[in-house]
């Protein structure tokens, strides 16, 4: 059994977050240390702590974060110019948080790569 993380408090509201959107599936909120002007992540309701661990039954959430994203992207007027979708996956994809979140960045030219340095 897969350990919460703290985005599970932040979908159940126990922890105070800038929540975007909810829906049954997907929560989105800003991240806590943005790297660019628009900077959500966009993770699924139930806990699935990798990209090594989704499975076909997870095919319906996965595509609600791509439509979520798309729509939080035009909502945040990122849209136009362009934008970037990121799933970190494990130690090597430099994960921090084990519970998926795709992270969508946009407001300045990304470059062809970010950097945390
Ligand atoms: P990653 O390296 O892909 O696992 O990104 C984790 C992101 O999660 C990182 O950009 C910071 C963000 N984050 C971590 N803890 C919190 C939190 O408590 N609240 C919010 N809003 N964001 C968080």
């Amino acid at each position: 059994m897969a350990e919460e993380t703290i985005f599970s408090k932040i979908i159940r509201k126990e922890i105070p977050a800038d929540i975007v959107y909810q829906d049954d599936l997907v929560t989105a909120f800003r991240d806590i240390n943005p790297q660019a002007p628009a900077h959500i992540l966009v993770i699924p309701n139930k806990l699935i702590p990798t990209m090594d661990d989704v499975e076909t039954g997870d095919e319906a959430v996965l595509g609600r974060m791509m439509t979520v994203a798309s729509k939080i992207a035009r909502e945040e007027g990122i849209a136009d110019d362009g934008y970037r979708l990121m799933i970190n996956c494990k130690q090597h994809g430099g994960q921090e948080v084990y519970h998926i979140h795709l992270h969508v960045l946009g407001g300045r030219p990304l470059g062809p790569m970010l950097s945390r340095g």
